[in-house]
C-alpha cells in the first residue's frame, strides 16, 4: 500500500466549467479512484483560481465584486463535480485564507534566499493570459497563443531570479526524464529552457484583486506564483497543521493541459528550488477537446456544456466516452455523432450485452447461483488485469479502458463458442457461466474508475459482496446469488435521436417564426436568408462626434482582423467617452455609406427605447470578430 496524490489545475472564475475543464477533472477522478481501489492512501485536489486582472475585469463587467463572482462560479464547479460524481479531497480556493498564508511562506522563503528584487518591468503584456510575453512573439500586437490583443505595460515590480535556475532545471530534467509526460513533452519544455530564462516579474502595482506581497503591501503578487502555490498550500504549508503535506508532498502528479506545461514545468519547479522544497515527480500535458477544428474555448464560443450530456445520459457515460475515445496526449474533436456512436458500440453492445445475457442465462437456469466455475477463465483474466495495471501506472486510460474491452470481447465470444443456452442447467453450463461471473468482477473492478455506478450496480447483480470490490484479484471462492437488472446502457437509435434534435431545433424556430407572424404580422425570411446577414461582435476603440451633427458618431471599430470605420446616430443618446471599450454587435456586410460625408462601413445594432436607441451589450466577453450567429 503506498501513497497517491493527484491534482487538477485550479480553474479561472471568470468562465462557467466546460466539457475541458470536465475532462482534466475526470481524469484525475479516475486515477484518483484506481489508486484507492488498489489501497493507495490517496489524496486528490482541485479547486479555482480566482485572483488577477482577468477575473477583475470580469467581475466589473457583471457588476459584481471580484469575490461575489467566485463565489457565484465556485458553485457552478461544485455542482458539475457533484453531478460527475468527482471525488476530490480538498477544493482549494486562492481566496481562502491558508493559501495566502501558504503563499506568503514561500514568499519569504523565495526572498531569505536572495532571490527577489525590485526593479521595473516593460512589455507585451496580455490580460486575457495574465502573461507577458517576448517582443519577439507578438504578432500584429496580439498574442502568440491565443491572438487575443496586448498592451505594453511598464510598472514597478519585484523580480524573481529564475535566470538563476536555468543550469539547475536542466540539470534536474537530465536525471528526470520523465518528469514532464508525456515523454515528447519533456523536449519541448528543455528547449524553452536551453533558450535562455529571464528573470521573472512577480508583482504588479496596476492590479488590485490578489495576495498582497508582505514586504511592499502596493504590490499584489503574480497571478500564477498565487495560483502554482497552491499544490502546498492546501496541504497545510506554511501553517502549524501541516500532516498532509509532510504526509503527501512531492505530489505524484500534476494533470494539466498542454496549455499551461510552461508554468508547470520551469516556474513551479524553479519556485520550489528557491524556496528548498521537493518538486512534484510528474506533470502531464493532457490534449485539447477541439470542436469546429479549434481549441474549445470560451473566448471563441465553441464549447460544449457537460450539463445536458450528463442529465441525457448520465454520468458513467460521459466519463467513460472522455476517457476511452482520444489518448490522453493528443487533441481529440467533440461530436454528438461520435459520441453516439461509442455508447451504443462499448457500453449497449459489448457490455450491456454480455451483462444482461449472462444475468439472464444465470436466472433461467440456476436461480441465478454462481458456483466456483472451472478456472478456465482465470489466467486471460490475469494476464489482462496485468496489461491494465501497466497502463494505469503509465497514466494511459484510453489504452487501459481498451485491454478491458478486449477481454470484454473474449468473454462475449467465450459464450458463443460455449452455448450454454443450448446446454441448459448441465455442469457445463454452469461453469461456463459461473467463470464469465467471476471474470465480470473483476472487469467490474477494473471499470470503476471510469464508470462508479454501472460498476458498483454489475458487482451488486452478481451477489458479491462489497469486501470483494476490493481486490483486483480472482475470486473463486464464494458462492453468490445472482439476479437480474434492466438494461443498464439502453442503446441509442442515431436516427431518431438526430430526428429529435433537429425537431426540437426546428419547434423553436418555428414558434419563434409563429411568434413573430402573430405579433408583427411581418413576413418571415429562411434561415438561409438570414445567413446572409454577416453580424459580427466589434469592440470600439475610438469615438467622436461628426462635425455639425448631434446625432452622429463616428467610431473606429475592431473586429480582429481589421479595423473599420462606421458611422452610428446614436450621438443624443450616447457620449464619444463612454462608448471607448464597448463591445457591441454590427451587421459586417452592409454596403458602404456616407452619412454627412463621413464614409461608414456597417452598421451597429440597438434597441429602441422612446424612440432613442439603447446599445446592446453581450453577457460575457466575446473577442472582437467572432461571429453573432
Ligand atoms: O489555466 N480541452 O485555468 P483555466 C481539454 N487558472 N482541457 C481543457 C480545455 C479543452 N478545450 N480547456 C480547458 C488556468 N481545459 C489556470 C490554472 S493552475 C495552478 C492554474 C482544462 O480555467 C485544461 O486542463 O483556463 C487546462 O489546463 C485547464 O482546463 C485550464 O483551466
Amino acid at each position: 500500500m503506498g501513497k497517491f496524490y493527484i491534482s487538477t489545475p485550479i480553474y479561472y472564475v471568470n468562465d462557467n466549467p466546460h466539457l475541458g475543464h470536465a475532462y482534466c477533472t475526470i481524469l484525475a477522478d479516475f486515477f484518483a479512484r484506481y489508486h484507492r481501489l488498489k489501497g493507495d492512501e490517496t489524496f486528490f485536489l482541485t479547486g479555482t483560481d480566482e485572483h488577477g486582472q482577468k477575473v477583475q475585469k470580469t467581475a466589473e463587467k457583471e457588476g459584481l465584486s471580484p469575490k461575489e463572482l467566485a463565489d457565484k462560479v465556485v458553485l457552478r464547479y461544485k455542482e458539475l463535480w457533484s453531478k460527475l460524481d468527482i471525488s476530490y479531497n480538498d477544493f482549494i480556493r486562492t481566496t481562502d485564507d491558508r493559501h495566502t498564508k501558504g503563499v506568503l511562506k514561500i514568499l519569504d522563503k523565495m526572498v531569505e534566499k536572495g532571490d527577489i528584487y525590485k526593479g521595473s518591468y516593460e512589455g507585451p503584456y496580455c490580460v486575457s493570459c495574465e502573461s507577458f510575453f517576448p517582443e519577439k512573439d507578438i504578432v500584429d500586437g496580439k498574442c502568440p497563443d491565443f491572438g487575443h490583443p496586448v498592451t505594453v505595460l511598464k510598472e514597478e515590480s519585484y523580480f524573481f531570479r529564475l535566470s538563476k535556475y536555468e543550469k539547475p532545471l536542466l540539470d534536474f530534467y537530465s536525471s528526470n526524464p520523465d518528469f514532464v509526460l508525456p515523454q515528447g513533452r519533456m523536449n519541448e519544455v528543455k528547449s524553452f529552457v536551453e533558450g535562455g530564462l529571464k528573470d521573472l516579474s512577480i508583482t504588479r502595482t496596476s492590479i488590485h484583486w490578489g495576495i498582497k506581497f508582505s514586504e511592499d503591501e502596493k504590490h499584489v503578487l503574480y497571478v500564477w506564483l498565487d495560483a502554482l502555490s497552491n499544490y502546498i498550500t492546501a496541504l497545510g504549508f506554511g501553517s502549524e497543521k501541516d500532516d498532509l503535506f509532510k504526509k503527501f508532498w512531492p505530489c505524484d502528479i500534476h494533470l494539466i493541459g498542454k496549455d499551461i506545461l510552461r508554468f508547470h514545468a520551469v516556474y513551479w519547479p524553479a519556485f520550489l528550488m528557491s524556496a528548498g522544497l521537493p518538486l512534484p515527480k510528474h506533470i502531464f500535458g493532457h490534449g485539447w477537446w477541439m470542436k469546429d477544428q479549434s481549441k474549445m474555448s470560451k473566448s471563441l464560443g465553441n464549447v460544449v456544456d457537460p450539463n445536458p450530456l450528463i442529465e441525457e445520459f448520465s454520468s458513467d457515460v460521459l466519463r467513460y466516452f472522455l476517457l476511452r475515445e482520444k489518448p490522453i496526449g493528443t487533441d481529440g474533436s467533440f461530436s454528438d455523432e461520435g459520441f453516439i456512436d461509442r455508447l451504443n458500440a462499448d457500453l449497449a453492445n459489448d457490455l450491456g450485452n454480455l451483462t444482461s445475457r449472462l444475468l439472464a442465462l444465470l436466472e433461467q437456469q440456476f436461480q441465478g447461483k454462481v458456483s466456483e466455475g472451472d478456472g478456465s477463465l482465470k489466467e486471460t483474466a490475469l494476464k489482462q488485469l496485468e496489461e491494465y495495471h501497466k497502463a494505469m501506472e503509465n497514466f494511459a486510460p484510453k489504452e487501459a479502458l481498451e485491454i478491458v474491452w478486449s477481454f470484454i470481447s473474449t468473454l462475449n465470444k467465450h459464450l458463443v463458442e460455449r452455448e450454454p443456452w443450448a446446454k441448459p442447467r448441465t455442469k457445463e453450463s454452469e461453469d461456463t457461466l459461473s467463470e464469465v461471473a467471476r471474470a465480470l468482477r473483476l472487469i467490474s473492478l477494473q471499470i470503476a474508475p471510469a464508470m462508479p455506478h454501472a460498476a458498483g450496480t454489475i458487482v451488486k447483480s452478481l451477489g458479491f459482496a462489497p469486501s470483494t470490490f476490493k481486490t483486483f484479484s480472482w475470486d473463486e471462492k464464494q458462492e453468490t446469488r445472482a439476479y437480474r437488472i434492466s438494461n443498464l446502457f439502453p442503446r441509442i437509435d442515431k436516427k431518431e435521436y438526430f430526428k429529435e434534435l433537429e425537431s426540437k431545433k426546428d419547434k423553436t424556430v418555428e414558434q419563434g417564426k409563429k411568434e413573430n407572424n402573430e405579433n408583427h404580422e411581418q413576413k418571415t425570411i429562411s434561415i438561409d436568408y438570414f445567413r446572409t446577414i454577416e453580424l459580427k461582435a466589434g469592440k470600439i476603440i475610438h469615438a467622436e462626434r461628426v462635425p455639425k451633427s448631434n446625432k452622429l458618431i463616428k467610431l473606429i471599430v475592431d473586429f480582429g482582423s481589421e479595423n473599420r470605420q462606421i458611422v452610428a446616430g446614436i450621438g443624443k443618446k450616447y457620449s464619444p467617452e463612454e462608448l471607448v471599450g464597448k463591445t457591441c454587435p454590427f451587421v459586417f456586410n452592409l454596403e458602404p455609406a456616407k452619412l454627412m460625408g463621413v464614409e461608414s462601413n456597417g452598421m451597429i445594432l440597438a434597441g429602441n427605447l422612446d424612440g432613442e436607441p439603447i446599445l446592446l451589450q453581450f453577457l460575457e466577453e466575446v473577442p472582437p470578430g467572432s461571429k453573432i450567429t
